[in-house]
């Protein structure tokens, strides 16, 4: 990439990151999504690392603040009295906060925050802060949330992150259209509707959430939704592996700590703890969601036992393991990666596969690329040492400057779709552009 367009792309990211930064959180983007949102943040705080690692470690506590007695860490903090830009809103909840949650990346984003400043970290106490909050939604998400097969099940498609994937089709096909709530959309007014679900798709979203909120947000009711996902599994694995990482350099820095993973000292036996969980994530995504005729991982249906045939980048993104994955699956994955139903099809990571009949390339998430999956393989493809891969994935970063950073862009022109000035978009470009890191996990 040209030097000169480069620091263009860094200083233009870094003043959308600017904008939407709100003085304890950064908003996705200022019109569409005006609270706080989980995943965004952990995505918002890796690209932020490299400017203001101050800010980038505010990001992550503001959000772990609003973390639940039992460990849950929500999808959205509302700045309560906002309802009329977003909805559901926190007078839907009942809360300042919503009951659901979000891909677990945090564990990872903050050993990525740590490691890009660790003096820094150290004088605020950061990891010492965080570790036990970050081991605690870990085992929310092992206890109360493990579906049949022991991996955590997502109970809306809302906290899967790819809100109207084909991969929740069936499952939400049975969950009635009908909500007692008035939807309201104020999304639209922010993007146009041939991108976002349409109302039967919300109207069986509100009736989930209604069903969620109406059983106190208790796992043990079941509400007619209930999905494992191979990228929610693998980044819980990732995050794992940043917790063991996390737990040897509180030990080393302190010689043990009070606090520890099921009650055990926070000493180098912490660390083990969580590469087996780690492990025991990966036996089980390789044991019941691998799919030998499409080449990738898929989602399962935790209330009927079925695997979910369909090819989307979701079943990709478990690469990030690749050095622990089963015999044979590494290979695969890449070849389906170049294959044409995603690279080798256009230039640009679609979300779905290109040969899936639900391919649609502007909408949400049923095609489009999105720069946090160009983000996670990327990272993937370097730690593989695949530079002609990574060369390959970091080219969609160069059209998020040209395109206003777009919340998503099509696959195949890389014209921005969605909002604009999308912070996951800005941050995750810095974080290309930026970090010199070869593995998932680096070493301060
Ligand atoms: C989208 O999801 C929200 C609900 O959480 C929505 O559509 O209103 C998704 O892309 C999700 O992954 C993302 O976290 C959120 C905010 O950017 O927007």
């Amino acid at each position: 990439m040209h030097k000169d367009f480069e620091e263009d792309a860094v200083d233009a990211a870094a003043r959308v990151l600017e904008t939407n930064w709100t003085g304890r959180y950064t908003v996705p983007a200022t019109g569409l999504y005006p609270h706080q949102w989980s995943w965004d943040s952990a995505f918002v705080a890796i690209g932020t690392r490299h400017r203001t690692p101050g800010r980038a470690r505010a990001e992550l506590v503001t959000l772990l603040d609003a973390q639940w007695p039992d460990g849950r860490v929500p999808q959205i903090v509302y700045d309560v009295g906002r309802d009329d830009d977003y909805a559901p809103g926190a007078e839907f909840w009942r809360s300042a906060t919503s009951g659901l949650v979000q891909p677990p990346v945090h564990a990872w984003a903050a050993w990525l925050v740590h490691c890009s400043d660790p003096a820094g970290s150290a004088r605020e106490g950061f990891l010492a802060r965080l570790y036990p909050r970050l081991a605690r939604w870990h085992e929310y998400l092992h206890g109360p949330r493990a579906g049949a097969v022991g991996l955590p099940v997502t109970k809306h498609p809302w906290e899967t992150g790819t809100d109207n994937s084909p991969l929740w089709d069936a499952a939400l096909e049975r969950v009635p259209p009908e909500a007692r709530t008035a939807i309201r959309r104020p999304d639209l007014r922010h993007a146009g509707t041939g991108e976002r679900p349409g109302s039967r798709d919300y109207r069986r979203y509100y009736r989930l959430a209604e069903a969620y909120r109406d059983a106190g947000c208790a796992d043990d009711v079941p509400i007619g939704f209930a999905m494992v996902c191979p990228l929610f599994a693998s980044v819980l694995a990732v995050s794992e592996l940043a917790l063991a990482r996390m737990a040897g350099a509180l030990a080393d820095a302190g010689g043990g700590a009070p606090w520890g993973v099921n009650g055990s000292a926070g000493t180098g036996a912490d660390a083990g703890a969580h590469e087996t969980a780690a492990e025991r994530v990966i036996t089980a995504m390789d044991a019941h969601l691998w799919n030998d005729d499409l080449g990738l991982y898929v989602a399962l249906d935790d209330t009927t036992g079925e695997r979910v045939r369909r090819a989307t980048v979701n079943g990709l993104v478990p690469l990030l393991l690749a050095r622990s994955l089963a015999q044979g699956r590494t290979a695969r994955l890449l070849a389906t990666l170049a294959g044409p139903g995603f690279l080798g099809g256009g230039p640009f990571l679609p979300s779905t596969s290109r040969e899936d009949p639900t391919f649609d390339p502007a909408l949400y998430w049923r095609g489009p690329a999105w720069f946090n999956m160009s983000w996670l393989l990327l990272r993937a493809a370097r730690a593989l040492g695949r530079d002609d891969l990574a060369a390959r994935l970091g080219e969609h970063f160069t059209v998020a400057a040209p395109e206003g950073f777009p919340e998503y862009a099509d696959p195949d022109t890389g014209a921005g779709r969605g909002t604009r000035r999308f912070s996951w978009t800005a941050a995750l470009t810095l974080d290309a552009l930026l970090s010199n890191e070869s593995e998932v996990l680096p070493v301060p």
